[in-house]
């Protein structure tokens, strides 16, 4: 019993999550109605956390978008196909990602990282194609909120 109640207690009184808030995504052909799609379209993560998208469905991977689509200094991130991949956020600021192959249907994703939102102008400049273009709008005004 001491085990389940000391985190929450230290929870409370240090206001910081007991257990790590590391955050998993899966990457599905399908869920619901909507095809080709991460099962979270915005998360929230603090600086030092991992995001890791689970490759649930065949076919997918993460891309971020190098255009306007992540805060200064940050490299390059592209997985693998059909590959689990992880990573770690240790600049704060919005990243926008898709799915290479299914970047114009509607496969995006966003990370926001340390509550700090100073690019989201800049991701309003990013270039989203086909079915993403309409989803993206609807995505970065809940980012704007
Ligand atoms: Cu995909």
């Amino acid at each position: 019993m001491i085990k389940l109640i000391l985190p929450v207690f230290l929870s409370l009184v240090t206001g910081f999550p007991a257990l790590a808030a590391d955050v998993s995504i899966d990457m599905l052909n399908k869920q619901g109605k909507e095809r080709n799609i991460y099962s979270e379209k915005i998360v929230y993560v603090d600086v030092g956390d991992t995001v890791t998208w689970k490759s649930k469905s065949k076919g997918h991977n993460v891309e971020f978008i190098r255009k306007n689509g992540v805060p200064k200094g940050v490299k390059k991130f592209k997985s693998r196909i059909s590959k689990d991949a992880s990573y770690k956020f240790t600049v704060p600021g919005i990243y926008a990602y898709w799915c290479s192959p299914h970047k114009t249907l509607g496969m995006i994703g966003f990370v926001v990282v340390g509550n700090d939102k100073s690019n989201l102008s800049d991701i309003k400049k990013v270039k989203f194609a086909g079915k993403s273009k309409k989803l993206a709008k609807k995505l970065i005004a809940e980012l704007a909120k």
